[in-house]
């Protein structure tokens, strides 16, 4: 399903608009593949950055086109001015989702893993971007798992109440209600939980695009 979001006005008024001379479908047929976001939600220690890097070296390997964006990187450049206040979070998945979607619609397969705890805000990024380039993996762990591996041991410091606003202690997360995989790695390896992804990816035609592939034929 599509939603319809109303792009927010600039600020400044006297901005124009510069089209590519390149368009996305020249750019997916050199590639061989169609630009996409995978996007990777789930709570802190959930196996987000463990399957993001996974999925991006396979799929490197195999001659795509694709990256990565993670939370803890980004907030340590373009999003170090953001916390994790409802706010700070909602700015972060903005950003992340107009860079993101600047990278699929030049052709990269974008692997983007954020706690993005709240629904609205991954909907925003859904509404933005073309029909079936927004896919949504529910990285689903129990928090009893999470807490568990702790394996930055933050869910210790929040516990002890030293980290404010921790995700599944002191903040909410609220799960997709109809993601397009789910990928429950409390009861999957890595290695299966990455094979979740590429098994979807493979079925929706992301990978291979045909000549006559709808998507490639679709007016830029
Ligand atoms: S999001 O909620 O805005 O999507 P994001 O994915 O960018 O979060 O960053 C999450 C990472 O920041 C976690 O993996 C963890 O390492 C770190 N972190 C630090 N403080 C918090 C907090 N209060 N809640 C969640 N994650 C935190």
């Amino acid at each position: 399903m599509q939603l319809k979001i109303k792009k927010p006005a600039p600020v400044e008024k006297n901005v124009f608009w510069s089209p590519s001379r390149v368009s996305r479908a020249e750019r997916e047929k050199r590639n061989k593949h169609r630009g996409c976001i995978i996007w990777l939600t789930g709570l802190s220690g959930s196996g987000k950055s463990t399957i993001a890097r996974e999925l991006e070296r396979i799929l490197f390997t195999q001659g795509h086109r694709v990256m990565v964006l993670d939370g803890d990187n980004v907030r340590q450049g373009i999003n170090a001015d953001l916390g994790f206040s409802q706010e700070d979070r909602a700015e972060n998945i903005r950003r992340i989702g107009e860079v993101s979607k600047l990278f699929a619609e030049n052709g990269m397969i974008t692997i983007s893993a954020f706690i993005s705890p709240y629904t609205r805000d991954r909907d925003r990024v859904r509404g933005i971007v073309r029909e079936g380039d927004f896919i949504e993996a529910y990285i689903k762990c129990s928090l009893e798992e999470c807490e568990r591996r702790d394996t930055k041991g933050l869910y210790e410091k929040a516990k002890a109440g030293i980290i404010k606003n921790f995700t599944g202690i002191s903040d909410p997360y609220e799960p997709p209600g109809n993601p397009e995989i789910v990928v429950p790695t409390d009861k999957q390896t890595v290695a299966e939980s990455v094979q979740t992804v590429i098994e979807y990816l493979e079925r929706h035609n992301y990978l291979r695009c045909r000549q006559r592939n709808k998507h490639l034929t679709l007016k830029q």
